[in-house]
């Protein structure tokens, strides 16, 4: 026991100075700046996962914070002057050498960066990957994401709208819907406690996080924090809401109204989401409940997501840009803009209409429509003014349901033929979480 004691003892040391050297190495050699390189200097570096020690400004002493999420074992921690040995834990105390002061490292963004006036280097996009915001375009004109009035969906307008809604799934795979059929009050109220779920304190907040991607509740940040390289401005709550009995006990507490006003909300946006599928399938030329059909046990998910506001809006992304993999969503956004949506090779800012609900195409649907109806690629971007929030509504098949071109829509004929294999939508799911958000749609790995 002692002989392996003394081993691991000598291991460790091995360990403790291979990875000293290679953080002198690129401290020194590599970037041919000394030793004493400033915590700015290591903040402001791009790529270099060594880095990853934030310090505070707002403070003199060496307060430092690690990026959330990397495994801490894996870090070495540069603290006073000196490489550190870095022990794991879940959320680890960190005590500097100096001050002895302790704290907590931060797993969310809107506590990571609270009172900080730059980006910290791991939410910085390379060059060729910023979101230029001067050269975003305003939906109006040719740009214009269609606003389409359901009021008369179930009247003497449905053939009309059948047709507004097939051009925009075709031209746009997105489009704006107004007279909804969800009530004006259900949409504040969620919106009003989303705000206050993430202005809870930090404690609380915690209670629901977590970087599993299997658990049907969860807070986490950013995008999938186990495998990206650049992270996102943007913490979210992700939550399963249907069949709700299944999932509602499991949702925060607190704020105490949250399960009542947000269960409320997912049965209306529901009632919705059932309406479009039927027109969309109308518009489609099939059978009115073709598209429902086809989902088997459906989910329906909903992420809140919270972005806080950024000192540097240029430099980041609240997401990148992506498809969604699922069938359709609907997405409610607050009074702050940032939602873009490319069209015609261009980014357009949809900026909020209130009371108004933004529809998008998701991966599925153009499955299912053999590619007529496009999902469309979308991002959010950030200011330095305000917080936003967004609250999308992710319709999906069940795990098993087999996705394929609706027969009807293939005609080897007529030029038609199947663009899409069947597969199941676990399948297309574990490919787009694996490979994180990319601009480069999942589907081409699905053609036929
Ligand atoms: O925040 C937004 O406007 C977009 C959100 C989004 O695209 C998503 O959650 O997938």
């Amino acid at each position: 026991m002692a002989g392996n004691g003394r081993q691991w003892s000598n291991l460790m040391h091995l360990a403790a100075a291979v990875v000293r050297m290679k953080v002198r190495a690129a401290m020194c050699g590599k970037h041919g700046e000394n030793a004493r390189t400033t915590s700015e200097q290591l903040l402001r570096r791009q790529g270099e996962g060594d880095y990853r020690v934030l310090a505070n400004r707002k403070t003199t002493h060496p307060f430092w914070k690690i990026r959330p999420s990397v495994r801490y074992a894996d870090l070495p921690l540069y603290m006073d002057g000196e490489l550190q040995p870095q022990k794991q834990s879940k959320i680890p105390q960190l005590k500097t050498k100096k001050t002895g002061m302790s704290m907590l490292t931060k797993l969310l963004l809107t506590d990571l960066v609270s009172g900080v006036n730059y980006v910290p280097s791991n939410y910085i996009r390379p060059l060729s990957d910023r979101p230029n915001l001067t050269e975003v375009g305003k939906s109006e004109g040719s740009n214009l994401i269609p606003v389409i009035d359901l009021q008369g969906l179930s009247g003497p307008n449905h053939s009309d709208l059948i047709t507004q809604i097939g051009l925009a799934c075709q031209d746009h795979g997105f489009f704006q819907v107004k007279n909804h059929g969800v009530p004006e009050k259900m949409i504040e109220n969620v919106l009003q406690i989303a705000r206050e779920f993430f202005r809870l304190p930090e404690s609380e907040r915690l209670k629901n996080y977590s970087d599993d991607p299997s658990k049907t509740t969860r807070l986490s940040t950013s995008f999938n924090v186990k495998t990206e390289k650049v992270s996102n401005w943007r913490d979210f709550l992700r939550l399963h809401c249907y069949p709700l009995q299944n999932y509602v006990h499991e949702w925060p507490a607190n704020p105490p109204s949250f399960r009542e006003e947000v269960a409320e909300y997912c049965s209306s946006v529901r009632g919705l989401v059932l309406r479009l599928l039927g027109a969309i399938s109308e518009s489609l030329g099939l059978e009115t409940d073709y598209i429902d059909n086809q989902l088997g046990n459906h989910g329906q998910h909903m992420a809140m997501n919270y972005y806080p506001p950024c000192p540097e809006p240029e430099l980041t992304y609240g997401l990148p840009g992506h498809t969604d993999p699922n069938l359709i969503t609907i997405l409610l956004q607050d009074d702050v803009p940032g939602l873009q949506v490319l069209h015609n090779g261009k980014w357009v800012a949809v900026n909020p209409i209130p009371n108004t609900f933004i529809i998008n195409i998701g991966d599925q649907m153009q499955v299912i429509s053999n590619d007529r109806y496009k999902s469309v690629l979308h991002r959010a971007v950030v200011n330095s003014d305000k917080e936003r929030i967004s609250i999308p509504t992710f319709y999906c098949p069940s795990p098993d349901a087999l996705i394929g071109p609706a027969p009807e829509l293939i005609d080897d004929e007529d030029n038609r033929p199947a663009v899409y294999r069947k597969f199941t939508y676990q399948e297309f799911y574990d490919k787009f979480w694996n490979r994180g958000l990319a601009t480069e749609c999942c589907l081409d790995m699905f053609k036929a």
